[in-house]
């Protein structure tokens, strides 16, 4: 008998900005991913203020799938893939956000997309807001920031929900909710939240704010959802690299538990439909005197998620400080500190493979919910030899993973209802905007300067993947 059910989804993952490209393709309107520029490992993208000429924005064109989706989706049917995981461009859709009428010519690519992975047995999964809101909505309204965000963003999903009700069943609200929490720098708070720091402003109070709003845009779009389809599964999106203290003093300890908290307290609102005590202790404290209504709260409640869907890339090691405040508040993790017992990808993320065993234990015993592994993979560079690409890293990395997934499954009881690895074809680095940090199976003949034919070709991870795939795990 195999380890995973007969129902498994493998698949793979991707966003809509970070491979789609035609950004002003029929009706698109422009993004918040469309004014971030290309970086590096050294160099943070650039958020500019709209879109300036002399500057390199790698999501427009990114791989071009809007283009070559026939040919891509039949190389995923060939991969042997049950599901895909992408998003929807809410531009597409809504060009600015705050139309009263959908653009035709969006939605009907979305139908054209799932029914072109329907046709060869490809369950979609879908993300509501990947890392795209309108940038109009981040001029104009000030982003999550503003109240009137929760009537644009369910507007969006009502129109969405509604159109694909018979062709997508998976959903899911917010990418990576949390990271905003738990980071708190440019890049998280402009692509969670459309946030760009004003001087005079307490940037904590408003991504507090804006997080509440998106929250309770979610909840409502967890039951607007249910309401439509009550088949729906639809699910929060959390980046789950656990926490580890740097050594067995209490205060590392305390430390870690603190940023685990931090990082994750979205799934407690979003799984268990409250706030923790911790935070709203935080908030009393800080005086922050955040617009949360009653009313929100029930809709919180009233509008839990049905599984959790994670990404899962690398662990973390914290540290006290000497002078550690009282509250042990974790922020800003933008140093890392290595974790001498493993190894590091060229990115400097820690691998670690037994972390992700560790965080499938760790969220079922919180909540009780079956999980979904949505993103997991190597951001890597990758050599053409011979035409052919020996990406065997890439294989030991996705093989190390699936193993403690079997053990998560097999030894611990954990719920799993998929495993879509990130990037089953070479894409743009969110991070960093680059080309050349590969996560895919099939390699895009594009680089970070953005030269390149776009030819696909297939790399050993291919072939090893359609094994796994077939074998349904048991053939690592
Ligand atoms: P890239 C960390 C930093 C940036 C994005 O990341 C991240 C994470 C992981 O927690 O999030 C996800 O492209 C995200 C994807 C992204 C992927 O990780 O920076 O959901 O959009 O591409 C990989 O190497």
């Amino acid at each position: 008998m195999s380890t995973f059910s007969k129902d498994f989804l493998w698949g793979g993952a991707v966003a809509a900005h970070q491979f789609e490209g035609g950004w002003q393709e029929d009706g698109k309107g422009i993004s918040i991913a469309d004014v971030m520029t290309s970086g590096n490992n050294k160099t943070n993208r650039k958020i500019t203020d709209g879109v300036l000429p002399e500057e390199n924005y790698p999501n427009h064109d990114a791989i071009d799938f809007y283009h070559h989706y026939k040919d891509d989706v039949k190389l995923f049917a060939e991969l042997g893939l049950k599901a895909f995981r992408t998003s929807i461009a809410w531009t597409r859709i809504f060009p600015k956000g705050d139309e009263d009428e959908p653009n035709e010519a969006g939605l009907q690519f979305y139908d054209d997309l799932f029914d072109e992975l329907l046709k060869y047995g490809i369950e979609p999964v879908v993300t509501l807001s990947h890392f795209e809101m309108p940038y109009y909505l981040v001029t104009e309204y000030g982003g999550w920031r503003n109240r009137k965000m929760i009537d644009f963003f369910t507007k969006f999903a009502t129109v969405v929900f509604k159109r694909y009700k018979d062709k997508v069943k998976y959903w899911m609200t917010f990418n990576e909710i949390n990271n905003q929490s738990a980071m708190l720098n440019d890049w998280s708070l402009f692509t969670n939240s459309g946030l760009v720091a004003q001087p005079d402003e307490n940037i904590e109070r408003s991504m507090y704010q804006a997080s509440h709003y998106e929250v309770v845009a979610s909840a409502l779009a967890v039951q607007i959802g249910h309401q439509i389809n009550a088949k729906f599964q639809i699910g929060g999106m959390f980046a789950l690299g656990p926490a580890y203290p740097a050594s067995p003093n209490p205060n590392d300890m305390m430390k870690a538990l603190r940023s685990m908290q931090v990082n994750t307290w979205y799934a407690d609102v979003q799984c268990k439909g409250k706030y923790p005590a911790w935070l709203r202790k935080y908030f009393e404290r800080q005086q922050y005197d955040l617009d949360i209504t009653l009313a929100d709260l029930d809709v919180l409640k009233a509008g839990t998620v049905d599984y959790i869907g994670f990404s899962y890339y690398a662990s973390h090691v914290v540290q006290a400080v000497t002078n550690e405040a009282a509250d042990f508040t974790t922020r800003d993790d933008e140093t890392e500190i290595p974790n001498p017992t493993l190894e590091a990808s060229d990115w400097g993320w820690m691998i670690d493979p037994v972390g992700l065993r560790y965080v499938l234990n760790w969220l079922t015993e919180r909540y009780d919910l079956p999980l979904f592994v949505v993103e997991n993979g190597l951001g890597a560079f990758d050599e053409i030899e011979n035409g052919q690409i020996h990406d065997d890293y890439r294989i030991s990395y996705l093989k190390d993973h699936i193993e403690q997934m079997a053990k998560a499954v097999n030894i611990d009881g954990v719920n799993l209802m998929g495993y879509t690895p990130w990037g089953v074809i070479d894409l743009v680095s969110a991070g960093t905007g680059q080309m050349d940090k590969r996560y895919g199976m099939i390699y895009v003949d594009k680089n970070d300067a953005g030269e390149g034919s776009l030819r696909r070709l297939k790399k050993d991870s291919f072939t090893w993947f359609k094994k796994v795939i077939s074998s349904n795990g048991d053939d690592l």
